[in-house]
């Protein structure tokens, strides 16, 4: 059985822009325009006008109608939306509608934070707790962690970082691109000049009022991890990334990261993982230098090293069958993990091998912005992006020009995908894989690029109307965001963040993205609660649903970029 939909009329939950785009989707058989109602909240209509039918949602088989109700550019709050009776959830239209998830979205990667106690003045007493994985039992790990059997002869030191996701493993791939879209996010609110809304003490981070920018203060954490991955000079395959580190056993739900009995193990190094740190590590010498310089020499000689190392073992591939205990995160094509390296470095040092390195590639030329998005094992657009946007990078003025329209020319397929659906989902209707709500947002971060490298308003609009899809306009009438919206989800799946499960644990905190929609019903709720879903609708707010329910940083991470970039008040 599908989960209740409730109102037919579908709005962004939290509201809308005062200059932003205002559509809504209501599901409707009928053949002919409907009336529309826009009511304050004190009932009293504002706007109306007809709807647009626009038929059969193939991705959630509902016969849809638009309504835009963009010219009302009033404010307020308690708004709602009234078509043929129906009544939307109420939303606010606001200028300062996302600053708080700016900043609630970001607090998810300090709350993930493994290696140091949780303070309750920072995130609130019921999300406090202890340190974990430092070393003290029953933790077996993570000051100390050996090898998975005959991959290493020795113990590193590999604290810190951020969790994955639910469980509590650590995993260099995909703390490669959440770290990324961290730190791109401050390089664009730079450029953008609203960096000061990402600066000091504006989150509740420990490190705030440092000096540094607190949300690089927060990707630090996970670059000082990824660079405690990197082999040791003087050892096998030194200059390589362990490719992660995770129990021996999965551990069951609830377990809090103090209370983790399993022996820690990091698994063989990757040329994947490896590139991850180039890629990463050379960002962070750029982003990094005007704060803290030394740091940023330290990253760029760790990027360096890892790049050589990677050239020399280019074939180092992470299998699907290594996931026991925690996730695989197997890749076996690890072209676009070389080309994004070579991005950064050369956007970082401007130095010839590594120029060479990026148009010799094959993807340099390739269509990088596939429809369902790139993501953590598809990394040739994020290299793209830094190429497009960076200052400076010294690549051919015509080869440039390329580069930057070939950002905008998957921003103008994405609008077209949402154009022919019926909740303006930038993603096809074969898209709803494991993790579909990153993929929405990762490909709203492809055309807010276009909006910054062309200015034109239709992609500002896009970039914001996938949120009114991440936020309530969708097949299920769910915000996919924890305490954002009338009808959000709140039971993800998360060893500590465990309602659902214990009732004197917390649900997630508030700013928190789930996976979202699956119809591969990867676990055994899905397969049990959602047979023959359609694409958008397979879905549930259990936290037993970890294939639809979970929470990730790879996930956070691009809904914190958008969330900046809508709070910038950069519209016409
Ligand atoms: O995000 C990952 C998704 O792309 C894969 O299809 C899936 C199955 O391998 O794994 C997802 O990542 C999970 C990881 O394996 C373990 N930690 C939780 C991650 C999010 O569910």
């Amino acid at each position: 059985a599908v989960a209740a939909t409730g109102s037919p009329v579908r709005v962004n939950q939290v509201g809308y822009l005062p200059d932003g785009p205002k559509r809504a989707t209501i599901v409707s058989k009928a053949t002919a325009p409907l009336t529309w109602q826009l009511r304050n909240a004190s009932g009293t209509a504002v706007a109306s006008g007809s709807t647009t039918v626009h038929g059969a949602d193939a991705a959630s088989g509902d016969s849809t109608h638009l309504v835009d109700f963009s010219a009302y550019t009033g404010t307020g709050t308690g708004f709602t939306l009234t078509v043929d009776g129906q009544t939307s959830y109420p939303f606010d239209i606001s200028a300062n509608l996302y600053d708080q998830l700016r900043s609630d979205s970001l607090s998810f990667f300090y709350q993930q934070r493994s290696g140091i106690a949780i303070d309750a003045s920072l995130a609130g007493a019921a999300y406090a707790r202890p340190a974990g994985h430092l070393g003290v039992a029953p933790n077996k790990g993570d000051t100390s962690v050996p090898c998975q059997p005959g991959v290493c002869d020795y113990s590193r030191d590999v604290r810190g970082g951020w969790y994955d996701a639910g469980d509590q493993g650590k995993y260099v791939v995909n703390g490669g691109i959440a770290t990324w879209q961290l730190v791109n996010s401050f390089e664009r609110a730079k450029r953008a000049g609203t960096d000061a809304a990402l600066g000091d003490s504006t989150l509740r981070v420990p490190e705030r009022g440092n000096g540094t920018p607190d949300v690089l203060d927060e990707a630090r954490w996970e670059l000082e991890f990824l660079m405690r991955m990197q082999v040791p000079d003087g050892k096998p395959l030194a200059g390589m990334a362990f490719h992660k580190i995770h129990d021996a056993n999965w551990t069951g739900l609830p377990t809090r990261p103090e209370q983790d009995d399993q022996q820690r193990e990091l698994h063989k190094p990757s040329t994947a993982a490896t590139l991850n740190l180039a890629a990463t590590a050379a960002q962070c010498a750029r982003v990094y230098a005007p704060y803290d310089a030394a740091f940023a020499a330290r990253c760029l000689d760790s990027a360096r090293r890892a790049w050589t190392a990677a050239k020399a073992n280019p074939n180092l591939l992470a299998p699907d069958s290594d996931g026991t205990g925690g996730g695989a995160y197997g890749d076996s094509t690890v072209g676009d993990e070389f080309y994004w390296a070579a991005a950064e470095l050369y956007a970082t040092t401007g130095e010839a091998q590594y120029r060479d390195a990026v148009t010799g590639s094959s993807y340099h030329t390739a269509t990088v912005f596939s429809p369902g998005g790139f993501s953590w094992g598809d990394t040739a657009a994020l290299g793209r992006i830094t190429l497009a946007t960076v200052p400076g990078v010294g690549l051919p003025a015509a080869d440039l020009s390329r580069v930057r329209a070939s950002v905008a020319t998957a921003a103008d397929g994405y609008l077209a995908a949402m154009a022919g659906q019926g909740y303006a989902v930038p993603i096809p209707a074969d898209g709803y894989v494991w993790g579909s709500n990153s993929q929405v947002a990762n490909n709203a971060l492809v055309i807010a690029v276009a909006y910054e490298l062309t200015g034109q308003q239709r992609y500002r609009s896009g970039a914001l109307e996938s949120l009114d899809y991440l936020l309530g306009r969708n097949a299920l009438n769910q915000s996919y965001v924890t305490g954002y919206g009338k009808h959000a989800s709140e039971n993800e799946h998360h060893r500590f963040w465990a309602h659902q499960f214990d009732a004197s644990l917390p649900h997630p905190p508030a700013g928190s993205l789930a996976g979202g929609p699956n119809s591969g019903l990867q676990d055994p709720v899905a397969e049990e609660k959602l047979v023959g879903c359609k694409p958008a609708a397979c879905y549930i707010d259990d936290m037993g649903s970890y294939s639809t329910n979970e929470v990730a940083i790879n996930w956070n991470a691009p809904l914190a970029w958008l969330a900046a970039f809508a709070a910038d008040r950069t519209g016409s």
